[in-house]
This record gives structure tokens, C-alpha cells and sequence, in this order.
């Protein structure tokens, strides 16, 4: 669980050093029609923080709560990702995680098998949850070191 916690405060760092020095070009270019740029990708892992940010809550809070995902096309699409402001989403995304790190202090084994469910009858305990969150951010990492490696050949 330490190890959890750990990677869980980590991920801002790793985001800010993802970014860290990129040309706005690089930020905004698409690797392909419907693939998003790491500006968007940004924004997602924001937006997505948000969300599950709220679940994990939740799940502490509530017993069994209902859990709801979104749909991520639709997000992107339709609140114009472009023209948000990454900087601010960045520090939200650092304000989301380090308001959690008090709730992940010392919580029971009781606590972190705690369970939301989805419509569709999928349940996951707090902990899962909370691994999610890290895999979440480290998938996006490595799609956002893919779409440097397509723009620098692209440029190359
Ligand atoms: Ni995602």
C-alpha cells in the first residue's frame, strides 16, 4: 500500500516532466485524424482525475455508491480540449492528488476493500480503484512518449 501511495503522489512530477520544454508545436500536433495531441492528452488525464477523484470519495464516503463513467470522445470533442488551459488543468491535477494524500494516510484494510459498483454490475474495492488511477496516468505517459516519437520523425 506504501508503494501504492507513493506512486499515487508521484504522477504529478511525471506529467509536469513529460511536457517539461516542448515546443507549443510539439503540444498541439496529432499523430493522426482521431488521435489526440499531448495537449489533449492533458487535458483528459484531467478531466478523467476529476471524475475518479469524486469516485474514490465516494466510495469512502457512501456504502456501495453507484459509480458512473464518461464518455471520452464526447469530452474532448465537445468541450473544445483545444482551447483550454493546460497549465491550470496540470495544477488541478497536482490540487486533486495532493487532497487525497490526507484520506490515504493510515486507512484500515476495512476501508480499502470498500466497494462502488458500476451500472453494469462491475464492482471494484477502494484499492482497485486507487491502482487504476496509477495505470491510468502511466498508460498516457507512454502514449505521450509515442507522440513525441511520431512528431520528431515527422520532423526529423
Ligand atoms: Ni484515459
Amino acid at each position: 500500500m506504501e508503494k501504492l501511495i507513493e506512486d499515487y503522489s508521484q504522477d504529478y512530477a511525471l506529467l509536469r516532466e513529460a511536457v517539461e520544454g516542448l515546443s507549443e508545436e510539439e503540444l498541439r500536433f496529432q499523430p493522426g485524424p482521431d488521435k489526440w495531441s499531448i495537449h489533449q492528452i492533458v487535458i483528459h488525464v484531467t478531466d478523467d482525475e476529476i471524475l475518479s477523484t469524486h469516485r474514490l470519495r465516494k466510495v469512502l464516503a457512501e456504502e456501495e455508491p453507484l459509480l458512473l463513467s464518461f464518455d471520452q470522445e464526447a469530452w474532448t470533442d465537445n468541450l473544445g480540449y483545444g482551447r483550454l488551459d493546460r497549465e491550470q488543468h496540470l495544477l488541478l491535477f497536482q490540487n486533486l492528488r495532493a487532497s487525497m494524500l490526507p484520506l490515504l494516510e493510515n486507512l484500515t484494510p476495512k476501508q480499502l476493500e470498500r466497494v462502488g459498483k458500476y451500472p453494469d454490475g462491475m464492482r471494484y474495492t477502494f484499492k482497485e480503484l486507487l491502482e487504476l488511477r496509477v495505470q491510468h496516468v502511466r498508460d498516457h505517459l507512454a502514449q505521450i512518449e509515442r507522440v513525441k516519437q511520431v512528431f520528431r520523425k515527422d520532423r526529423g
